[in-house]
Parts: structure tokens; C-alpha cells; sequence
């Protein structure tokens, strides 16, 4: 292991300096732009008391001018997102591998700022649309910054750039009507998704639980493409990137998802801002797939085609380190809004490989940032600029921050001796793999990527009944909502590619039949003289017949960690159950909510006043993962006057939560669904809190699915 630079001080100092508040108001006078204190900003110069607004109000003009500009274009994809800062550290250091620093030196504490979002809807949508989520990740590091721009689900749905604004302008809200927003369930994404074959695979991770996640911290990430690592000695080998989260992966159910976005459509953002605050900082673990570069085509699959995983049954993930956020940001806009990502921002031990779709999003992001920032000088942006120092000869451009200083911007010089002068490879210098190419000059698509079936029926086949029940019931609600026939068929067609009961199933929802044939070429997502019969996707193979690492099944269910419970209230509830029950929630590090009919405070049987954190008529089940209702004769005779409780409870019982009770609790819980399934091993009657973690930890019983279809939404 190398230790290049002494680190448990320095690196620490560099995570304050970068989520240190350059902003105080505490004690400030406010001024103009220009440094002049005001005396009103209340009113503005008029002529007369009663006169019209004076011309000359430059403090009104400045006020006004710069609240007329204060938006700025929002991201064309993946506009609606949250960040926070946090600092990644490494377990072990892998110098056969890279030479970058990040990933040698253990006493390192890099900075990051990582920002999750969705994709489709517009920066004000909600949170819970179904939708892949981005992943993006700045590591600040000691040579200079790094971005990891990566998704939530270990592919993409194309292969080559030329057909993301395709993409992009299929899934976006219908040009003719704007409608609808934040959704995929409409015909002209089932339009292209139906004729572009390669976009199978994403699509039903798009259909899974995958696309509706309980928490960003509840995610995986994924860098998605093949990248390349080079070590010391020049030597290449391929890598994929994942984070774990330590919290295991969960989702909420879609009638969940649907009934957040009207209750909260900020979930997700308040559960990560309000996690940090409360310091549950959310972590995740970093591993890397490695590929040694004579291995690049032992595979059934393209090591470049981004619409592929690599199995972690065929190439273990090893954990080499952890991400933790720590800050929430001091300013949205400033931080969260202003970042800049860029796959182009890599360091030395870092390459990138041929990947299509990866070689078009180096040109893309910076042109994304001069359209959204405005500028070549968005690195000077606080948030946007490296921890090292950095000299060249670039000048000027528009909102230039810095005064860079001397007589010389160009190299080679003599008037500055030779400043900023040139790095040898030996000294650090960011160098390129150097591959060998020799190749015609060509516009096609690689027929090793053509195989467009064999992954997606291979995620479908590792899922869980209860996620492939999920699966089901995501394609037929898309497909119902979509108003043309032949594309519903078509895609049925498709469906039916990848496994015939799950199509089956589709069609039935649907009320159609499996088509047996549809029109040739099946895959439409080629140029006008490509050869048909290579393009079509290629036979689907089984050379694996299940990947574990796929299921969230499989996740982790070891924690209670900042999940939400909701308390169930009427005055005269029981404060010795409810004391008891509380502290052993809170002592697992999770949040209890007392729900009572009004605001304010309540009363227990002990004739003490409690604060209240919502009325009944303020929330909802769905913001909850767990309900508790406590004892006591008077609390549960008001619990009964209000039909929004038994709601309540009811909808916790469909979408398969925990449900505790105890004392008089079990004569309310008789009136709700969840009594008359007390067999049910999730719903706990006068049982202690340690059942009931127990049943919070598994997240939900899904084995309740079947019986919870019956209470209606
Ligand atoms: Fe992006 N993508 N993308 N993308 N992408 C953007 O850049 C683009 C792709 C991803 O939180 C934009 O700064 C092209 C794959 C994330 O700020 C834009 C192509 C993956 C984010 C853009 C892709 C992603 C973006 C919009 C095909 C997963 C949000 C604003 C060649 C590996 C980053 C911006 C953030 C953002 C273009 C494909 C993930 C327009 C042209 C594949 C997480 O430049």
C-alpha cells in the first residue's frame, strides 16, 4: 500500500474548506451588489407618495433585474434532483490495478458530492415517477476531480449516442400536449421502445421495483459502462463500478408511489435532507467488477455494449471502499443546481474504452454546461472547482472569476519560464491507454451487440415471485395507459420475447392476445442499408440461468434505521406501552411519528401533554413504512370516530407494512383489514418490540401480496 501524502489531516481540511458556509447572515448589513448599505427595501422612489416609480431607482432596478434572472435552464434530462456532500475512504489499495490515487492511499478521506435524480420529469415533478434514477458522483480528488455519472441500474437502454435525443424526445411529454409529465406510460415511448430492441433490457428494470425506490439511500448505483483502469506499468484492465448501499435495497409498492406524489412530492429529497440532519449519514460501499484485458471477448456478451451487466456470479463485485454524506448543502441552487458533471472528468489511473454510448457523452455533458451555466468558466464555480490548484493558459469568457495574473497565456514561453510548465507521466500526468486501432471507417452497429433478449429474460428469471408479480403490473398499467393498438401488441410481442408467462399475463391485464408475428425487421433501430439479418436481435441464450445479485430479495434486511412509524392517537392513549414500544424503536436508530387527530399536543392516560408531530387530516399511511397503536380505552374510542385511522391502517395493511397493537389496539385493528389477518407474521397483537422490529426489518411481507389485492386503493 502506498501512502503518498500524509492524509488524516490535510484531506480532513479539505472537506471542511469545501462544505465550509463562505455566507454569514448572522451580524451582516445588508448592502447593494456594489457594496452601498440600503435604508429601505420595502418601498420604492417614487414621485410624490401617491407619483409614479422614478427611473433613476437603481436599487429597485438591481433588485428586480437580478430576481427577473435568478433561473437558469434546467437540465434537459434528469432535471429534478437532491445532493449532499459526504467524503469517500478506501479499504484496501489496488496499485495491480490503477495508479490513481483515490485508489491507493487508505488514510485518504476524499471529498464527493454525489446529486440522485429522476430522468424524465421537469425540475418541479414529483419524486416517486417511475423512472431510472442518476447516480452522479464528484470525487475532489488529490489529482484533480473525477465524476462518476452513473444510474441506479447497471445498464442503459441504448448502445450508441446517436439515439439518446431519440430516447429522450420518446419518453418526454408528448410535443403536441406537453402531457404527460414525469411518466413513461404513454405511446410514444412504447412507440420507440417497441421498434429500438436494444431498449428491452433497461425497460424492465424500468418495470421493476427498481424504478420506485423507498429511498436514495435505499439504492444501488452503477457506472454502467466499461471503464478502463491502468496501472503503474501502462498495463490495462476493464472495470465496472457499483455502490451497495448499507441500508439494502427497497421500494415502495405503485399504488404507494402514486399516492407520495400527491401526499409529499418531495419524499425523496425531505428523507435525505431530514436523514442527514438528523445524522443517520447515508453510506454506501464501492466495488469494482475487474476484467483483465486478454479476457475482453471470453464473454456471450460485448464488454462495450452499455445494455449488458456482467454477471457478479460470472465476475465478483469486490468491496474496495465506502462513500459516506455527512452535509446537507447551505444553498440548492448554488450546490445542487449548479454542479457540473462531466464523464470527461477523469484522473491518471483512469481511461475510458470504445462503449459508443460512452464516447458520446464525452462530447455531450460539457456542451450541456455551456448551454445550462452559460460559460466555459462553470469549473470556477465554487461547487464545479478541483481541491488542487489548477494553471493554464485558457483566458477571459464570460463570468471569468479569476484574475489570472502575468504577461504570458501561451506555451511555450520564455517571460514566465516556461509556466505553468508540462508533467511527465512519472510526475503524474494524465495519460491514455494506448490501444491499438486499425479499422475501416464505418457507421454501424457492432454485431456482437445484437443480442437484445438474453439479459432481460435472465433479470426477469432471478427476480422474486412477488417482484415478478411487481413486473407484471408495471407493464400492464404502462400499456394501459397507451391509446394505440399496434403498439401495445408490438410490445407484447417483445414481452413475449423475453418470457411468455409474463406476456401472457400482460396481455390478459390488457384484455389482447400475444401476437405470434409482427413485422419484419423486428428490430427498426438501423440504418436504411444495414444487412436486416445481422441486426435482428440474435437468439436468446441462457449462460446463466439465474443472477441472485439481481433480486432485491436478496438485499439486506438487518436494519430499522431511520424508518418512519407512524403512532396511532387519541387522547387517553397508553403512555407506558407507548413509552416502552418507543424507546426500543428509537434505540434501532428509527423515527416515531405521533399521528392525533389534531395538532398541538395530546393527553395520555397519565394525564401528560405530548407533542403532536402531525394531525391525521395532515398525513398519510403511505409516508410510513410501520404503524403502531398503542392501549388505553379513550384514545381507541376517538381512533374509531375518525374513518381517515381505519384508512390508515388499511392502506398500511395493503401495501404490506408491519402493523403492531396492543391493549385496547386489538379492538381498532378489528375494524381495519389487518384484523382479520392476525395470522399474518407481520402483523403483531400485544407482542414486544422486538417482534415488531423484527417484521419492520424485512421491509414488507410480500407473502401478504395476494390477500392485500382485496382492500380496495
Ligand atoms: Fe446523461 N446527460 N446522457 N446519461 N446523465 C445529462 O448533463 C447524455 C447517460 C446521467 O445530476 C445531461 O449536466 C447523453 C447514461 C446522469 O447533474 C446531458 C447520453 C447515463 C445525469 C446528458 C447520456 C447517464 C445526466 C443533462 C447518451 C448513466 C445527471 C444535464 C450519449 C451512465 C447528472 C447535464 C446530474 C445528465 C446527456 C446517457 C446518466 C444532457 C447525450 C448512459 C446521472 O448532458
Amino acid at each position: 500500500m502506498k501512502k503518498k501524502n500524509d492524509s488524516s489531516e490535510k484531506p480532513t481540511k479539505k472537506i471542511e474548506q469545501l462544505q465550509k458556509d463562505t455566507w454569514k447572515v448572522e451580524g451582516s448589513t445588508m448592502k447593494t451588489n456594489q457594496g452601498v448599505k440600503v435604508n429601505d427595501t420595502n418601498n420604492s422612489l417614487k414621485s410624490g407618495e401617491r407619483g409614479a416609480t422614478l427611473l433613476e431607482d437603481f436599487l429597485l432596478r438591481e433588485k428586480i433585474t437580478h430576481f427577473d434572472h435568478e433561473r437558469i435552464p434546467e437540465r434537459i434530462v434528469h432535471a429534478r434532483g437532491s445532493g449532499a456532500h459526504g467524503y469517500f475512504e478506501l479499504y484496501e489499495a489496488i496499485p495491480q490495478y490503477t495508479k490513481a490515487g483515490i485508489f491507493n492511499d487508505t488514510n485518504r478521506r476524499t471529498p464527493v458530492f454525489v446529486r440522485f435524480s429522476t430522468v424524465a420529469g421537469s425540475k418541479g415533478s414529483p419524486d416517486l415517477a417511475r423512472d431510472v434514477r442518476g447516480f452522479a458522483t464528484k470525487f475532489y480528488t488529490d489529482e484533480g476531480t473525477w465524476d462518476l455519472v452513473g444510474n441506479n441500474m447497471p445498464i442503459f437502454f441504448i448502445q450508441d449516442a446517436m439515439k439518446f435525443p431519440d430516447l429522450v424526445h420518446s419518453v418526454k411529454p408528448e410535443p403536441n400536449n406537453e402531457i404527460p409529465q414525469a411518466a413513461s406510460a404513454h405511446d410514444t415511448f412504447y412507440d420507440f421502445v417497441s421498434h429500438a430492441t436494444e431498449t428491452l433490457h433497461n425497460h424492465i428494470w424500468a418495470m421493476s421495483d427498481r424504478a420506485i425506490p423507498r429511498s436514495f439511500r435505499m439504492m444501488e448505483g452503477f457506472g454502467i459502462h466499461t471503464f478502463r483502469f491502468i496501472n503503474e506499468k501502462g498495463e490495462s484492465h476493464f472495470v465496472k463500478f457499483h455502490w451497495k448501499p448499507k441500508l439494502g435495497v427497497h421500494s415502495v409498492t405503485w399504488d404507494e408511489a402514486v399516492k407520495i406524489n400527491g401526499a409529499d412530492s418531495d419524499f425523496h429529497r425531505r428523507d435525505l435532507w431530514e436523514a442527514i440532519d438528523a445524522g443517520h449519514f447515508p453510506e454506501w460501499e464501492f466495488g469494482i467488477q475487474i476484467v483483465p484485458q486478454e479476457d475482453e471477448h471470453k464473454f456471450d456478451f460485448d464488454l462495450l455494449d452499455p445494455t449488458k451487466l456482467i454477471p457478479e456470479e460470472m465476475v465478483p463485485v469486490q468491496i474496495i471502499g465506502k462513500m459516506t454524506l455527512n452535509k446537507n448543502p447551505d444553498n440548492f441552487f448554488a450546490e445542487t443546481e449548479q454542479i457540473a458533471f462531466l464523464p470527461g472528468h477523469i484522473v491518471p489511473g483512469l481511461d475510458f474504452t470504445n462503449d459508443p454510448l460512452l464516447q458520446g457523452r464525452l462530447f455531450s455533458y460539457r456542451d450541456t454546461q455551456l448551454s445550462r451555466l452559460g460559460t466555459p468558466n462553470f469549473h470556477q464555480i465554487p461547487i464545479n472547482r478541483p481541491v488542487v490548484e489548477s494553471h493554464n493558459n485558457e483566458r477571459d469568457g464570460q463570468m471569468q472569476m479569476d484574475i489570472p495574473k502575468g504577461q504570458t497565456a501561451y506555451f511555450p514561453n520564455s517571460i514566465s519560464g516556461g509556466c505553468p510548465h508540462l508533467s511527465k507521466m512519472a510526475e503524474g500526468a494524465f495519460g491514455s491507454y494506448e490501444e491499438r486501432i486499425d479499422a475501416k471507417k464505418v457507421r454501424n452497429r457492432s454485431e456482437s451487440f445484437s443480442d437484445h433478449f438474453s439479459q432481460p429474460a435472465l433479470f426477469y428469471r432471478s427476480l422474486d415471485k412477488w417482484e415478478q408479480e411487481h413486473v407484471a403490473g408495471a407493464y400492464t398499467f404502462e400499456l394501459g395507459k397507451c391509446k394505440i393498438d399496434h403498439i401495445k401488441e408490438r410490445m407484447l410481442y417483445m414481452i413475449d420475447q423475453i418470457d411468455h408467462d409474463l406476456a401472457k399475463k400482460v396481455a390478459q391485464g390488457l384484455g389482447l392476445k400475444v401476437p405470434s408475428k409482427i413485422d419484419e425487421p423486428i428490430n427498426q433501430s438501423i440504418g436504411a442499408d444495414a444487412d436486416v439479418k445481422k441486426q435482428q436481435p440474435g437468439p436468446k441464450k441462457n449462460y446463466l440461468d439465474k443472477s441472485p445479485a439481481l433480486s432485491q430479495a436478496k438485499t439486506k434486511f438487518d436494519s430499522i434505521e431511520t424508518r418512519q412509524i407512524a403512532v396511532l392517537v387519541g387522547d387517553g392513549f397508553s403512555m407506558k406501552n407507548l413509552e416502552k414500544m418507543k424507546s426500543s424503536l428509537e434505540e434501532e436508530g428509527a423515527s416515531v411519528n405521533i399521528i392525533a387527530p389534531m395538532g398541538g399536543t395530546i393527553t395520555c392516560d397519565e394525564n401528560m401533554e405530548h407533542k403532536v408531530d402531525a394531525s391525521i387530516m395532515t398525513t398519510e399511511s403511505v409516508l410510513f413504512d410501520a404503524v403502531y397503536i398503542p392501549g388505553g380505552k379513550k384514545s381507541i374510542n376517538a381512533l374509531g370516530e375518525n374513518a381517515k385511522y381505519i384508512k390508515f391502517v388499511n392502506e398500511a395493511f395493503k401495501h404490506c407494512k408491519a402493523i403492531a397493537v396492543d391493549g385496547e389496539g386489538k379492538e381498532f385493528l378489528r375494524t381495519t383489514y389487518a384484523g382479520k389477518h392476525t395470522n399474518d407474521k407481520a402483523i403483531l397483537v400485544d407482542e414486544d418490540a422486538t417482534a415488531f422490529i423484527e417484521a419492520i426489518k424485512q421491509h414488507r411481507n410480500w407473502e401478504r401480496m395476494a390477500i392485500a389485492e382485496e382492500v380496495p386503493a
